[in-house]
C-alpha cells in the first residue's frame, strides 16, 4: 500500500479514528510508504493501552432497607471504596419491600431503572418516579431524607451507585438531575449500543452534571462485536456486568458473566469483546478520584469523625440541613 500522496496530518487522523498500527518506511526524502502492520481491529492497537482488570469481585446477594435484596459489589468488605465511588447495588425488589425513610449526606445517588420502577419522596416535598431506562442523579449534599420505594409487584430492577464528594461540596444545597428514558442519548456503530448517562462516548455527551468527574456508560454488544471506550487517564474505573459474558481488557482473558465487578487498572481505555452468541450487557463507570479521607456511618459520608458527629447531632436536632425532618414522613 503506498502512501504517496497521503499527508502527515490525515494520516495521523486515520490513526486515532481507525486505530490501526502504522509503520512508516523513509523510501525517498518526503515520500513514505504505508505498511498496515495488523487488521483494523481496535483490540490489537499499539497507539492505545488498554486497561488490564487488576480485581473481579462478584456481587453477591444480600438483605439491605426493608426486605429488599441487593447485589453489593463497591461497599462490600473487599471493595470497601473506589475512590470517588462508596457503593455500588445491583437491586432487584417486590414491594412490600424497598427503602423507607432514610437520610443521607455528604454524596450522591444515582439510580438508573433497567426494569419496572420506583417512586421517591423526599422531606422537602420533591417526589416523582423512575420508569425502566430512567435516570436519578440526586446530589444529596447537606442532607436529603427520602424513601425509594417500587411501584408495582414484579421485577423492579436497577443500579444504584454512591459517588462521593469533595470536602468543599459535602455541604452544598441537595439537587436533582432527572432523565427519563427518552433524554438519554443512544449512539450505535457495528453492533455496539451505547447509552451516555454520563460523560461521552461515540462522539455524544450527556448533560448531566457531575460535581466529581465522572462516566456512566450503559453498554449492550452483540454477538461477535467489540469496542475500544476511551477513559481519561487520571479516573478510576469499573465495569458492572449485568447480563451476558464478555472478555475485558487483555484479549485472552476468560469470560466473564453477569454480576461481576471488574475494577480497571492504569491506561487510557477500555477494550472489550462478545465472542457468546448472546448479547452482552455491562456498564463503565469511572470517576476523579478525590484522594481524601473518608469516614462514613451508613447513609453519612464524611471526612473526619468529628463531621460524622455533628452529623449525629443536625439529623437528631433536625438542623443544618435536616430542618424539614421534623414534621415529615413518606406516605
Ligand atoms: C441506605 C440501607 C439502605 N441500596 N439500592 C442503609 F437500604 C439504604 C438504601 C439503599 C438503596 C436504595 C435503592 Cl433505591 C437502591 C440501595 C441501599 O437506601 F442508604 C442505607 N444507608
Ligand atoms: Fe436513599
Amino acid at each position: 500500500m503506498s502512501a504517496t500522496g497521503i499527508n502527515l496530518r490525515s494520516l495521523f487522523q486515520l490513526q486515532t479514528l481507525t486505530k490501526i498500527s502504522v509503520n512508516y518506511k523513509k523510501t525517498s526524502s518526503y515520500r513514505f510508504s504505508l505498511v498496515v502492520m495488523s487488521s483494523g481491529s481496535a483490540e490489537s492497537s499499539s497507539l492505545n493501552r488498554p486497561r488490564q482488570v487488576i480485581k473481579n469481585v462478584l456481587a453477591e446477594s444480600q438483605h439491605e432497607g426493608d426486605g429488599a435484596i441487593v447485589r453489593r459489589s463497591i461497599g462490600r468488605p473487599e471493595l470497601k471504596y473506589l475512590d470517588p465511588f462508596l457503593l455500588l447495588d445491583e437491586f432487584t425488589v417486590t414491594p412490600p419491600a424497598g427503602f423507607p425513610d432514610h437520610p443521607h449526606r455528604g454524596f450522591e445517588t444515582v439510580t438508573y431503572m433497567f426494569e419496572g420502577a420506583f417512586t421517591h419522596q423526599d422531606f422537602a416535598g420533591h417526589k416523582g418516579t423512575i420508569n425502566a431506562g430512567d435516570l436519578q442523579w440526586m446530589t444529596a449534599g447537606r442532607g436529603i431524607i427520602h424513601s425509594e420505594m417500587p411501584v408495582s409487584e414484579g421485577i423492579n430492577h436497577g443500579l444504584q451507585l454512591w459517588v462521593n464528594l469533595s470536602s468543599k461540596d459535602k455541604m452544598i444545597e441537595p439537587k436533582y438531575q432527572e432523565l427519563s428514558s427518552k433524554d438519554i442519548s443512544r449512539a450505535e456503530n457495528d453492533g455496539v449500543e451505547v447509552r451516555i448517562i454520563a460523560g461521552e462516548s461515540m462522539g455524544i455527551h450527556s448533560p448531566v452534571y457531575t460535581r466529581t468527574p465522572a462516566m456512566f456508560l450503559d453498554f449492550t454488544l452483540k454477538p461477535g462485536s467489540f469496542f475500544f471506550q476511551s477513559i481519561p487517564e487520571s479516573y478510576n474505573a469499573f465495569v458492572y456486568t449485568v447480563e451476558g459474558e464478555g472478555i475485558f481488557g487483555e484479549l485472552n482473558s476468560t469470560p466473564v458473566l453477569a454480576h461481576h465487578c471488574l475494577v480497571l487498572g492504569p491506561g487510557d481505555g477500555l477494550s472489550v469483546s462478545n465472542r457468546s452468541s448472546k448479547p452482552l450487557r455491562f456498564v463503565l463507570i469511572g470517576g476523579e478520584p478525590i484522594g481524601e479521607p473518608v469516614v462514613q456511618y451508613g447513609p453519612f459520608v464524611m471526612n473526619t469523625q468529628a463531621e460524622i458527629q455533628q452529623t449525629f447531632l443536625d439529623y437528631q436536632y433536625c438542623k443544618n440541613g435536616f430542618e424539614m425532618a421534623r414534621h415529615w414522613r413518606s406516605r
